[in-house]
């Protein structure tokens, strides 16, 4: 045999050694996963994609085991069981996770974004990594943004089609002061509750509306206790794939890249799916008897400039350096910097 062949094969049965060292490194384990969103939104899909990406590169020993509609509990507590290591992973919106990291209530500015470019390019970008970077320093570790999307409001009492018309509807809100804020300033008579809690209280007529994402409206089956979709798109919501850091930790360098590289795998699908479904959701929830309007765009700028002083009002507990570089980024974006 010529040298040359030895050397391929010494080298060929060095990366298999080294390759099945890697894969021993990997330990059987079933990751669960809490949602509070049920399992046929977008984020079923994304998970779904994610836990096949998973099981792939792990030759089958990782699982992911989804939890729909808050079984683990809502966004805020599912996350504190992370943090104190109790719990491995939880798909969350960023919103009631403000008190926990502040700088978290950027994203809850309203009208922030104008579309999904927008915020894929935010998110994806230096400013996504910039927020993700703070995750560790709250014992979280952010693998991927996927999508919530953009908000808008139903209610029970009337189409809202112009500004004043949020005067005296009482609208559920996610645990957060910006959206509080917001819903105040716009005239409605705002409630913080966790989301577990709203199609209930929707229900019983406690609330007379709340605000989501068409999928997450159509999901949640909100149209059986409410008549009204006004399509204001005040805000976006990222949602974020996070990680506990007591238990990311405990992973092999090899799984931990597994799971960073298949967060974004489902991401993909997850963005896709609900850009898509988006369409499919505000065809059902007419179907299924609410009436739908979509707000002017000058009734739109008026809300706008109506809510315009949250973002001074906020800026200094989000942090005044955070805030004006999203403004920058978003001017650079737009091609206005
Ligand atoms: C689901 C929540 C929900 C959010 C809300 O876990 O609370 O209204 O938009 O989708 O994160």
């Amino acid at each position: 045999m010529t040298r040359r062949w030895a050397t391929a094969l010494l080298a060929g049965a060095a990366i298999v050694g080294l390759a099945a060292g890697a894969r021993a490194e990997i330990q059987e384990r079933t990751i669960r996963v809490s949602n509070g969103v049920n399992e046929d939104h977008p984020v079923g899909n994304g998970l779904a994609k994610m836990n096949a990406c998973v099981g792939e590169k792990s030759g089958g020993k990782i699982k992911l085991q989804g939890f729909w509609g808050g079984a683990l509990g809502g966004d805020l507590q599912a996350t504190q069981a992370l943090r104190s290591g109790t719990q491995e992973m939880v798909i969350t919106s960023t919103s009631p996770l403000i008190g926990v990291l502040p700088a978290l209530g950027v994203f809850d500015l309203p009208f922030l974004f104008n579309d999904e470019k927008e915020a894929d390019a935010i998110l994806d970008g230096e400013f996504g990594t910039y927020i993700s970077d703070m995750m560790p320093g709250v014992g979280l570790v952010n693998l991927a943004y996927w999508e919530n999307g953009f908000r808008n409001l139903t209610n029970s009492r009337h189409p809202v089609a112009k500004a004043e018309d949020f005067s005296g509807i009482k609208v559920r809100v996610m645990q957060n002061n910006v959206f509080l804020d917001t819903f105040k300033t716009l005239g409605s008579n705002a409630v913080p509750m966790a989301f577990g809690e709203v199609f209930t209280a929707l229900e019983t007529h406690a609330i007379d509306g709340q605000e989501n994402p068409v999928v997450t409206i159509d999901t949640s089956k909100f149209y059986e206790v409410q008549d009204y979709l006004s399509v204001t798109r005040h805000a976006y919501t990222p949602f974020m794939v996070l990680y506990s850091k007591a238990k990311w930790d405990q992973l092999a360098p090899e799984e931990q890249e597994i799971l960073k590289e298949c967060a974004i795998v489902g991401r993909d699908e997850q963005r896709a799916v609900s850009r898509a479904k988006s369409e499919e959701s505000l065809a059902r929830l007419k179907e299924e008897g609410m009436e739908v309007n979509e707000v002017d765009p000058a009734e739109v700028d008026k809300m706008r400039e109506a809510v315009k002083p949250v973002y001074d009002k906020h800026a200094e507990a989000i942090g005044k350096d955070i805030v004006d570089r999203m403004m920058a980024e978003l001017a650079k974006i737009r091609g206005k910097s």
